[in-house]
């Protein structure tokens, strides 16, 4: 019976540790004329527009422009996430839907060199142009710490955060 409850606590743990790590987190940056979210979400589905017509998808994102998912191989212990930055205007407030920001990520726990993320344009399914965003699906290692660069016409911010 010991070993029966031992191994319900081992479980319940996992559960937690699952349920943190799938929480969304969310940072803010500023540049000269942006404001910049940065959004690491549960993994999405990317829909190119004709699929959205022909599938008919309830949730995921439409990409804008083309590009396409990442379906990032992940290494053992990685998750894959969803990597997103919102670009608003500093002067308007409005959201920027016409530049191709430069995304990269580099894992500060793990010292690898900076990855470059391809930045797609999407917004989610049924959100509308308000919710026009860039960014992919990523592969993220629970508990490493990773900075991500953002350069948006020449403009330059970083965000850290923990997986
Ligand atoms: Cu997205």
């Amino acid at each position: 019976m010991r070993a029966r409850a031992l191994t319900v606590a081992v479980a319940s743990a996992l559960v937690l540790t699952a349920a943190a790590s799938a929480a969304t987190i969310t940072k803010h940056a500023t540049t000269k004329s942006y404001a910049l979210t940065l959004d690491v979400g549960p993994m999405e589905t990317m829909y190119t527009e004709a699929q959205v017509k022909s599938m008919h998808p309830k949730s995921g994102e439409v990409m804008l422009e083309g590009g396409s998912m990442n379906s990032a191989m992940a290494m053992k212990g990685a998750l894959e996430r969803h990597l997103e930055v919102h670009v608003t205007s500093r002067a308007s407030g409005k959201v920027v839907t016409n530049v191709k920001p430069l995304i990269s990520i580099t894992d500060s726990t793990a010292r690898t060199m900076s990855t470059k993320v391809n930045a797609v344009a999407m917004e989610g399914i049924d959100a509308g142009m308000s919710d026009v965003h860039y960014g992919n699906n990523v592969a993220l290692t629970p508990g490493h710490s990773y900075e991500v660069s953002v350069s948006v016409n020449g403009e330059k911010a970083s965000f850290t955060f923990k997986a």
